[in-house]
């Protein structure tokens, strides 16, 4: 993988080499980590997530054609639209991310034009990082930028999430598009997900002697098979089976017994448990205790793989290995079913690298892939 500059470089290159001019600026935005908090997004809750040192850049420049060009290193393209035929259905595929931005942009009233866009990104797909996030993200900045159109990120983070819901058809929450817009280096971002609401949370791990591992599992998934769709439909059956207008109102997980239905009662559990266990991570990051987050990522696990049930093999095997190797707590991360596991382990990585890899081996699966995870910036300008 090459490194931010060297992907920002490239992209900067290839635009010139399609439009046979310099792009006005490229912009990044990162995709994002989640120390806990899961599925809790779209139930109005809390969740804790942070910007990771990886992303997506946007080679611009603006067309007066009123059209939007799309390239992008890591798909077939090009995507050529005009602004007048955006709309819901008129972009199908990867090109739906940022081209359902600009329709966002526009749908609210903000007066962005045509541009030419070329995509790259340092990113995998599918391993639960959030890259669609950050696509919409980095076209965002790129296209307000060039526009000069004044948003604030939140505003931007909501516009990015629609373009999600609506073009591209997921009914996903807010946390990815937050984090990538609003995450600060050294720091999650907590995010109250019914008020809109965020606030930095000191995260240091390498102040305290730890390491935040991501342990891409290797198995793909994808937020549009349907089965994330059924999670968030299963919890809004479980609210109104609780009388309330979502699990966020509901105080502790004890009163999910009261469902009668027994798989609804444990999704509810999981999100109400959940949202009680980000609020105690915050106090034990303001504590200066990051060590005793280890332990909630080990309930948060048992709770996605038992109660949620989106969980899978490998990030169960990896959870597993590295705890008993030494990490204070590890965990699936993301929408299920495939993508990472975030582990806190000590800085040095080898004991639970080692394990897990061994782990993997001894039942033929592929090797994973690991990759420290240091809270880093969120969206920008590169060049
Ligand atoms: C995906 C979604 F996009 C988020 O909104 C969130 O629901 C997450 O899965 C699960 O916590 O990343």
């Amino acid at each position: 993988m090459l490194s931010g500059t060297a992907v920002a470089e490239r992209a900067a290159a290839q635009f010139r080499a399609r439009h046979d001019s310099e792009p006005e600026g490229v912009w990044h935005a990162p995709g994002r980590a989640n120390l806990i908090g899961e599925h809790t997004d779209y139930n109005e809750g809390w969740v804790l997530p942070f910007a990771l040192d990886r992303g997506v850049v946007v080679a611009a420049g603006r067309r007066d054609d009123d059209a939007l060009d799309i390239w992008s290193h890591q798909a077939d393209g090009p995507v050529t639209v005009p602004l007048a035929a955006l709309g819901v259905g008129s972009v199908t595929g990867w090109a739906a991310y940022p081209a359902g931005v600009a329709w966002a942009l526009r749908e609210a009233g903000h007066a962005v034009g045509g541009a030419s866009l070329v995509i790259d990104s340092d990113l995998p797909q599918g391993a639960g990082l959030s890259s669609s996030a950050a696509i919409e993200c980095a076209t965002a900045v790129a296209l307000v930028t060039l526009y000069r159109v004044s948003v604030s990120r939140p505003e931007l983070a909501r516009l990015a999430r629609r373009a999600e819901n609506e073009m591209v058809g997921v009914p996903s929450g807010m946390m990815d598009q937050y984090a990538s817009l609003l995450g600060e280096a050294g720091h999650a971002l907590l995010l109250d997900c019914r008020t809109g609401d965020s606030a930095p949370v000191p995260l240091d791990p390498a102040a305290s002697g730890l390491t935040l591992l991501l342990v891409d599992t290797g198995v793909r998934h994808a937020l549009t098979d349907g089965r994330y769709a059924l999670r968030r439909a299963e919890c809004e059956r479980a609210a109104r089976a609780l009388g309330v207008p979502s699990l966020r109102d509901v105080d502790g997980p004890a009163r999910a017994a009261e469902i009668g239905d027994p798989v609804l009662a444990r999704r509810a559990r999981h999100v109400i448990a959940d949202d009680c266990r980000v609020r105690a991570a915050v106090d034990l990051l303001n504590a200066d205790d990051l060590a005793g987050v280890g332990p909630l990522l080990h309930a948060s696990h048992a709770s996605l793989r038992d109660d949620f049930e989106i969980s899978w093999p490998q990030a169960n095997v990896a959870a597993e290995a590295a705890e008993a190797a030494g990490a204070l707590g590890a965990r699936m991360m993301g929408g299920g079913f495939g993508g990472s596991v975030i582990a806190l382990v000590p800085a040095d990585t080898e004991g639970p690298r080692e394990a897990i890899t061994a782990e993997y081996t001894g039942r033929g699966w592929p090797p994973p892939r690991f990759r420290p995870a240091p809270p880093s910036a969120g969206a920008g300008r590169l060049l």
